[in-house]
């Protein structure tokens, strides 16, 4: 078809009744192809679109890609490509190359032409498989000087023939695709733009030089990073390099420069980017295999997880900077390390349950060979930061030493004496982990009560002491030196860190019983921060609750009402008109009569308690870094533009 005869009714021939079929199978299987028809699958459509015109505009033929969500929940996506090719495609009768595209499965790509393509996309099943999933959809292109449009609807049939509609603005090519998602495939069809931006901003740092542009049109109010028609734009000229320095923005780094280095062979290519920071943890590892998030890890990051060690160590013995002796290990040389691993290759393997680990072995001869090479040059290069690195692995390994020691004298501490339970401790009778709880108490006045009010037999209270310490900036040595956290592991009895054991918990229940003012939402954060690093078991086996105690109290009658928070304060006064406002503020848990602290907080039939989820956990730690993490500057925006969410700090 050429775009003169547009419109007009064209023979079926066997290609199309296979096309049929082929959108026909993602209708029935969409899982297969998306993934899930949950939110997780619609966003998946938009990152199917966008990826072709990533691809397009890798390919050096198009400056920016924008995003629209509109009112209706449909999702448009334009680029200035070269348009997708509007002439007859010599294989399908009666078909544009356009239509191919947009209804054959695996069709996305670029034809003819040699050359290997390496294509974003999950599954990289192409835009064919967005069309299938939808109600609607319209195709605009411009290119040779035509403006042209086609639509399809009922998941993919073809409603309006590719034709010309005008002419293209002067010079301007591009395609433009809008999609309505198919609300009797996806069980819920409201994009969620928060997920859509964190997407876009991960693209546009792993294709340097990319520009994506976000606009809502749902929103009645402009988001707080967009400018004034609305547009939230990423485009970083570093790449990862700028990836790196955004992941470290929160902490302090250990010198100014990001390291680079890339390398790139027939069929594969990894770049990466990478530099220490003061902190100390170990996991600032994220790898990628054509512009996918590998969270399972896989070939890459073991590849550059020896190169790495080997390096380093090599480096230090060279310089005298490290005895012949004295090898540091993985752990030592990557604590504090913010390292960003993209590798492109032709046939990613995506290995394990969660399909997150690449499985290809040619990747790690690749990433090792290119690290031992690289890295190596680079510590030449930069001595005094070389000297740094070493300096701060050289430290993580004695402070390893020390945390190995000190977690042996908590060990035999707890052998030696007798049951090994910490003084402070009030024990609980019952034998039984699963009926056993342990009330972890701010305070020795309220543990006090606490103690009075708990039913002896199950329920064990252990009073500690104020802010137990800034678990972010101490390493594992350290915070074992602090006694409130001795005290916690040996209550607990499962030890701490790797050596973690879920199966000796010595409750099922830890239960965090804190003042509901501002110091015990510290003090609770503090905690779970601890727990969520230290024993993160306990978190995501659900074995972590937060107690409630109410903050206020009435009287109706004789009898005395209390009332967890300002909503059923405002409940409870809407169901009795006529209650006069005499509520009392209850100011503290040590204030609190232990006969109230039972009948509130304590009784298994009286009180709520709140079970933490890894989620709440996890954002417990992202709060935490921010809040005592050593960046002023970003602590006070995050306070600033966290305040009116009280919800976000107040777990
Ligand atoms: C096939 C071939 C060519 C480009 C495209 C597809 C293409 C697809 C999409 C999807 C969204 N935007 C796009 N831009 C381009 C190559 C065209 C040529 O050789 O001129």
């Amino acid at each position: 078809m050429s775009d003169t005869e547009s419109g007009e009714e064209s023979n079926y021939g066997a290609e199309n009744i296979t096309v049929l079929e082929g959108l026909e199978a993602v209708r029935k299987r969409p899982g297969m192809y998306i993934g899930s028809t949950g939110p997780q699958g619609l966003h998946h459509l938009v990152y199917e679109v966008v990826d072709n015109s990533v691809d397009e505009a890798m390919a050096g033929h198009c400056s920016a890609i924008e995003v629209i969500v509109h009112t209706d929940d449909s999702v448009e996506v334009r680029d200035d490509g070269r348009g997708i090719p509007t002439g007859e495609h010599p294989k399908y009768e009666g078909m544009s190359a356009a239509e191919v595209v947009m209804t054959v499965l695996h069709a996305g790509g670029k034809f003819g032409g040699g050359g290997y393509k390496v294509s974003g996309g999950l599954h990289g099943v192409g835009i064919s498989v967005v069309n299938a999933l939808s109600k609607k959809v319209e195709v605009q292109i411009d290119r040779e000087g035509k403006h042209h449009y086609m639509d399809f609807a009922d998941g993919g049939t073809v409603q309006t023939k590719l034709e010309v509609r005008g002419e293209s603005p002067d010079g301007f090519t591009g395609t433009t695709v809008r999609f309505w998602p198919d609300d009797t495939i996806f069980e819920e069809t409201e994009f969620r733009a928060q997920t859509l931006l964190d997407r876009f901003q991960m693209m546009a740092f792993l294709n340097r030089g990319l520009k994506i542009r976000f606009r809502d049109e749902r929103r009645a109010e402009v988001h707080e990073d967009a400018n004034e028609d609305g547009w939230i734009e990423f485009h970083y000229e570093g790449g990862i390099k700028d990836f790196v320095r955004h992941v470290n923005q929160s902490k302090e780094a250990l010198f100014a420069k990001v390291g680079y280095y890339e390398v790139a062979e027939e069929t594969q290519e990894v770049e990466i980017a990478f530099q220490w920071n003061t902190g100390f943890n170990a996991d600032g590892l994220h790898s990628f295999a054509n512009g996918i998030t590998t969270g399972g890890g896989g070939m890459h990051e073991t590849g550059f997880r020896s190169a790495l060690t080997r390096t380093v160590n090599k480096y230090g013995k060279d310089k005298n900077l490290l005895k012949d002796t004295e090898d540091l290990s993985g752990d030592d040389v990557r604590e504090g390390l913010t390292a960003i691993i993209s590798v492109r290759l032709q046939d990613p393997q995506f290995e394990g349950q969660t399909k997150d680990k690449l499985g290809n072995v040619s990747v790690r001869s690749m990433v090792e060979k290119a690290t031992n090479e690289k890295l190596a040059e680079w510590l030449e290069e930069n001595p005094a930061e070389a000297k740094l690195v070493i300096n701060k692995s050289i430290a993580a390994q004695r402070a390893r030493e020390a945390a190995r020691a000190a977690r042996d004298t908590i060990r035999n501490k707890t052998a030696l004496d007798g049951a090994g339970m910490p003084e402070k401790l009030k024990d609980c009778s019952s034998k039984d982990p699963r009926e056993r709880e342990l009330f972890i108490v701010e305070g020795d006045s309220a543990g006090g009560s606490a103690i009075q009010a708990r039913d002896p037999r199950t329920m064990a209270i252990l009073p500690i002491r104020g802010k137990i310490l800034n678990v972010e900036r101490a390493r594992l040595d350290r915070m074992l030196k602090n006694l409130e956290v001795q005290t916690l592991i040996q209550a607990i009895g499962a030890g701490i860190g790797d050596e973690f054991d879920i199966d000796k918990i010595r409750y099922h229940k830890i239960i965090l019983l804190a003042d509901a003012d501002v110091d015990g939402s510290h003090i609770r954060t503090l905690l779970l921060t601890f727990f969520f690093r230290q024993m993160r078991e306990l978190v995501e086996n659900q074995h972590i609750y937060i107690a409630q105690p109410p903050l206020y109290s009435t009287t109706q009658g004789k009898s005395k009402v209390y009332l967890k928070d300002d909503r059923e304060k405002d409940a409870w006064l809407e169901d009795h008109p006529n209650h006069k406002k005499d509520f009392q503020r209850l100011k503290g848990l040590g204030e609190m009569q232990w006969l109230e602290l039972a009948e509130t907080t304590m009784n298994p039939g009286d009180r709520t308690l709140l079970q933490v989820s890894v989620d709440q956990a996890a954002m417990a730690d992202e709060v935490f870094s921010t809040l005592m993490g050593e960046d002023v500057a970003r602590r006070k925006h995050f306070i600033q533009t966290n305040a009116k969410d009280v919800r976000f700090l107040d777990i």
